[in-house]
């Protein structure tokens, strides 16, 4: 690169060099050779665990370093070890399993025209479904759309989802979200906002409402380490050291945000974890891919806000496997070698091995399993069907574009939809009078 010399405008000072910005680069562009002997992945098992009722300042080793239980012999060890029951291994590992075969499908659903849109999480089942079974069922999540893992494991229907993704008939939500942007209050799973880190904010302040009732529940919230960018992640850490709200604060770091990389939200200088220093909370790095992991740090996290010792900000160390949605082609900016040379591996088969070295399961019932999961799926498909899918006729009627604000539709917005229905007529005759 050419020296920069500086502009003669007259205010340079000849004896300073000119100043300059630096821009980061992902370090492998597609056709690389992916190498990650760069990135440290320290042995399972090595860090130790302070009490939940620690001082935020003790947890700093944890938000530099990464915890990790399952170690290389698929056991599980050290003292973030939560020492789960076989039976509660065996319901994430298939909690996981489901999530993946569900968005196997949808996916396809929306090759084949079914919908305009589907995300997928695959190599972050864990995050999702290990934190969800570190929480009491009705904590209040304000999720992202990367954690259907969390509607799956609380037991949410899965024609239901359907339903919502084909934006049809008994979309409970009458094709007002974008695909994959549920909303379910029954089941303490906030309304997934396309707007990013807005739910930050919005979670913090549910979690000191429930702290001015007296109530017990806490909040958890999650954001990518791209959208941790935004001011809303920022404006939520000051509210929730300040008034030492009762949430837990999760960033996922998949390493990519759509086509940008982890370092244009600040990776390359420091963790997202370490973030929780600059407002006095705790923080904690956790291996995303280990589902103990996760389940270990959400729990510490969520025992220390419900014991009122203040929020957490816990950084899932994860990469996004697939492309970020149907809408994307990740084969444009990043190396197809990143996914298999991944160091953290995959975290379904991490679980796996880990059941099968404690003898409590097979490769064989894996397998049976896998087989079972994608039948329960595809008759939850089909059921969904039934009513419909997008863009096959006119699930919901025009006016319900107008309601459900107000209690009673303004005169200006009734005029609208008046307005609106007449235009429809216009461009589109055919459909005259059907769902006005
Ligand atoms: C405020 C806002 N800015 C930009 C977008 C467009 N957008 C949608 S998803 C996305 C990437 C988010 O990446 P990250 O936060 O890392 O989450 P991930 O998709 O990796 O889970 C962007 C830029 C948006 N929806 N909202
Ligand atoms: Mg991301």
């Amino acid at each position: 690169m050419a020296e920069k010399t500086a502009p003669d405008t007259g205010r340079v000072r000849g004896n300073l060099p000119p100043l300059e910005l630096y821009v980061p680069e992902p370090r492998y562009r597609p056709g690389d050779v992916v190498d990650y002997s760069h990135l440290p992945v320290p042995p399972a098992g090595q860090l130790g665990r302070p009490d939940e009722n620690c001082p935020a300042s003790e947890t700093w080793p944890m938000t530099t370093d990464m915890i990790r239980v399952l170690d290389e012999e698929d056991r599980a060890v050290g003292p973030w070890n939560p020492g789960l029951d076989a039976e509660t291994l065996r319901r994430m590992l298939r909690t996981m399993a489901l999530t993946r075969a569900f968005d196997d499908r949808m996916y396809r659903g929306q090759r084949q025209g079914k919908t305009s849109f589907y995300m997928k999480c695959t190599g972050e089942e864990a995050i999702s479904v290990a934190h969800a079974h570190a929480l009491a069922h009705d904590d209040m999540v304000f999720p992202t759309y990367r954690q259907q893992g969390i509607l799956i494991s609380r037991g949410y229907p899965l024609v239901e989802m359907v339903n919502q993704i084909y934006s049809n008939r008994a979309d409970k939500l009458k094709g007002r979200q974008l695909p994959v942007m549920y909303s379910a209050k029954d089941y303490g799973f906030f309304s997934i906002s396309g707007n990013l880190a807005t739910q930050y904010p919005q979670a913090v302040g549910w979690a000191m409402a429930s702290a001015i009732k007296g109530d017990t529940r806490i909040a958890t919230a999650f954001v990518g380490e791209g959208s941790s960018a935004e001011g809303d992640f920022h404006a939520a850490m000051t509210f929730a050291a300040v008034y030492n709200a009762p949430v837990v604060l999760n960033v996922v770091n998949n390493q990519w945000a759509i086509s940008s990389f982890s370092g244009f939200a600040g990776a390359e200088r420091t963790t997202f974890a370490a973030r929780a220093a600059g407002y006095g909370i705790a923080g904690l790095r956790v291996d995303g891919n280990d589902a103990l992991a996760v389940y270990a740090a959400s729990r510490w996290a969520a025992d220390r806000a419900r014991a009122n010792q203040g929020p957490t900000l816990i950084e899932h160390f994860t990469y996004r496997a697939e492309g970020h949605s149907t809408s994307d082609d990740p084969s444009a900016y990043r190396s197809a070698q990143e996914r298999e040379e991944w160091p953290l591996g995959d975290p379904i088969m991490r679980l796996k091995k880990h059941l099968i070295a404690l003898g409590e399961w097979s490769e064989a019932q894996q397998e049976a399993m896998d087989r079972e999961l994608v039948e329960q799926v595809k008759v939850a498909t089909k059921e969904a069907e039934k009513n419909g899918v997008l863009g096959h006729g006119l699930h919901h009627p025009f006016h319900t574009m107008f309601e459900d604000v107000f209690e009673e539709l303004p005169w200006h917005l009734e005029e609208q939809a008046a307005q609106a229905i007449r235009e429809r007529e216009i461009k589109w005759p055919e459909w005259k009078g059907e769902g006005a």
